[in-house]
């Protein structure tokens, strides 16, 4: 029996564990990467561990989220950042550089490697045949440290591919209908692994799209194979020499398997307000656009934008579109700058931002009241735009500029006639916006403007939580929800007192408040809770904030290992009901805690309101529980070292 490519690079890393779907493995890290809405803390905690460099073979540090400056705090960030990267070994991206997920695929990313990223689409990197999973700051700070990272071995899904696109239809309506057939929660604790004949005839940036919103699935990762198509592209970006050819064998096994027909599939987008609500454009009423946004992680690569530019060309956006283009990155925006594709794009009436995730994280453009945006990025949460009653689509490029031109959610293959983009012989090579390391590290000085906030550490898991439920929330909760992204929020990324007055702003203005003025509380939740991004805020902040315990039907991977990072326990109902059976403003008791904790793997709570009690669940690993009882990883890594 073979195995699969998934399996085969985790055999490779395995430090810890066996290989049974499930279980908790440990992997050694060869690459980590973070970025700046994540990395100040990620460095931070680095720092806190005294380790004098980092272990890891390449590590490195991008600034793309943070990038309007409004104020001192992203630009104090940003010095903070280069410096500390400067001192620790760490390759640092410059402002302007690019979306790291971009970069890291033209300029880094190596088939085989393992890469750990403190942001969800880590996953791009799957494209190139690396394992790429994204994780919170704190496990990427013990990676470059040179601790292995824990995760539940996945199960391995299979996606067969077979023939090839049609005209206008494009990567995105792939993942697209992926995210149709298999939601939001039907990727967790699994890796999606593409295979079969339909994958020859995808791109490397193409097949990094795909993998790229696999985040969006919930999925740990999604991976690609390794062959002379990714061969070409490293190739392309001079690294020829990092390919190495990495498939399944012929008779690997998997888990699952799902057979798509890439000749079946048409334009598609996902409708307000999630990701997996998909319908075929065509199923749509030709609605009304105001706003189109081409950019993100997940569509700005040269290829997708110069098949804008092609669309554009000679044309005019629509009277009542604002269309604004973010390159993915600097090498896209020069390349398109040296070609004339850009002159295209401002001709056409585009709205050009720098290099960044920009709209995509609400860092600016945020669309009118109730407008209808159409959007290439991959979330489409409420308010996640910066208008909370904002529609926002999501769309491959083809769509999006089709919508620019007529001002209508149309099907782009009204356009006409189709010349598909391909991949450049050779890229623009330029890393000059990257710093390397410096020969002395021990000669930096690290800048910390007023923004950098000290850490706030947790304390060891009490022997008895009663606590009163904060806040009683339904299924699909994301950390946007949890702990609010956007040009006003994310400044204060550094510094936990602040941000946590935003903690569940937009659905209980007031949960702050009464947070605080509890002292402790808990959370309690319906399924796929914490789905989307890494964030650990979303965790430290309610931390901060006094909440113990968040009580939930299922938790989404990343959240649920963030949670236990800060000490917070992430707990599961036995019985669904007994969801129902809770309130608001109702005071939870679990006592003995600690021994029961130890003991096994269930809990018991009581309802003081009602006198009733019920049973959760936590599955933690013995690896977890100290972690827990120890109120949190910062302190149980202390522990483990002194
Ligand atoms: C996102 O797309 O939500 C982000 C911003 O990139 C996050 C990371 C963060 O919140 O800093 C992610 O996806 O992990
Ligand atoms: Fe940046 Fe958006 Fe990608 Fe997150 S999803 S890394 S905010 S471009």
């Amino acid at each position: 029996m073979g195995d699969n490519l998934t399996r085969k690079i985790i055999a490779a890393h395995l430090v810890a564990g066996d290989m049974t779907a499930g279980s908790e493995i440990a992997i050694r890290v060869d690459q980590t990467l973070t970025q700046d809405a994540t990395g100040t803390m990620a460095y931070l905690q680095f720092e806190a561990m005294g380790i004098p460099q980092v272990k890891t073979e390449l590590s490195v540090s991008y600034v793309d989220h943070n990038t309007l400056q409004t104020g001192f705090e992203n630009a104090d960030d940003h010095l903070f950042l280069q410096t500390i990267a400067a001192k620790y070994g760490i390759y640092f991206s410059r402002p302007g550089n690019g979306i790291c997920h971009q970069v890291h695929l033209e300029r880094f990313a190596v088939p085989g490697k393992t890469l750990l990223g403190s942001d969800s689409h880590t996953p791009t990197g799957g494209g190139i045949g690396m394992l790429a999973i994204g994780a919170g700051g704190l496990d990427v700070a013990v990676a470059m440290g040179g601790g292995p990272f824990y995760l539940t071995m996945p199960k391995v899904v299979k996606i067969e591919l077979v023939n090839e696109l049609l005209p206008w239809v494009s990567a995105k309506d792939v993942i697209l209908e992926v995210l149709r057939r298999l939601t939001v929660k039907g990727g967790v604790g699994k890796v999606i692994e593409y295979a079969g004949p339909g994958v020859a005839a995808l791109s490397v940036p193409e097949r990094a799209t795909i993998t790229n919103m696999g985040a969006e699935l919930g999925a740990t990762s999604s991976i690609f194979p390794s062959d002379s198509v990714t061969k070409s592209f490293l190739a392309a970006q001079g690294r020829e020499e990092q390919w190495t050819e990495l498939l399944p064998d012929e008779d690997a096994i998997y888990d699952e398997e799902v057979l798509i027909d890439l000749a079946a599939l048409e334009p598609m987008v996902a409708c307000p307000s999630s990701p997996d609500a998909v319908k075929t454009v065509r199923e749509i009423d030709e609605i009304k656009v105001n706003q189109v946004a081409i950019g993100s992680c997940t569509n700005s690569s040269y290829t997708d934008l110069m098949q804008v530019a092609g669309i554009l060309r000679g044309k005019k956006v629509h009277d009542h579109v604002s269309l604004v283009i973010s390159p993915g990155s600097r090498q896209v925006l020069e390349m398109l700058a040296r070609n004339g594709a850009l002159a295209d794009l401002i001709a056409a009436g585009a709205r050009i931002l720098e290099s960044a995730c920009g709209p995509c994280i609400g860092m600016g453009q945020a669309p009118p009241s109730g407008a209808v945006s159409v959007r290439t990025f991959n979330r489409n949460f409420p308010g996640r735009s910066g208008t909370v009653d904002a529609k926002v689509y999501l769309a491959g490029p083809e769509t999006a500029a089709a919508a620019a031109l007529t001002g209508r959610l149309i099907d782009p293959r009204k356009l006409g006639e189709y010349n598909k983009i391909k991949l450049p012989p050779k890229f623009l090579i330029d890393d000059g916006m990257i710093i390397f390391p410096p020969e002395k590290q021990e000669a930096v000085d690290v800048l910390r403007g007023p923004n950098i906030n000290v850490l706030p550490i947790n304390q060891e898991l009490p022997d008895e939580v009663s606590a009163e439920v904060l806040l009683k929330v339904g299924d699909n909760i994301t950390t946007d929800h949890i702990m609010p992204a956007g040009a006003k929020i994310l400044p204060l990324r550094s510094n936990v007192p602040a941000i946590s007055e935003y903690v569940f702003r937009d659905i209980d203005p007031d949960f702050a408040i009464r947070a605080k003025k509890a002292g402790r509380g808990i959370v309690v939740g319906g399924h796929n809770y914490g789905q989307g991004s890494s964030r650990e805020h979303a965790a430290l902040a309610p931390m901060y904030l006094g909440i113990k315990a968040v009580l939930a039907k299922s938790f989404a991977r990343i959240h649920q290992a963030n949670l236990i990072n800060f000490g917070i326990l992430p707990l599961t109902f036995v019985d669904e009901v007994d969801y129902d059976g809770i309130e608001k403003g109702d005071l939870l008791k679990i006592s003995s805690l600690r021994g029961e904790l130890q003991s096994g793997d269930r809990l018991a709570v009581t309802n003081l309101r009602t006198g009733g009690s019920f049973t959760v669940y936590h599955g933690l690993t013995p690896r977890q529980k100290d972690i827990v009882l120890a109120g949190g990883l910062l302190n149980y890594t202390k522990k483990q070292s002194s």
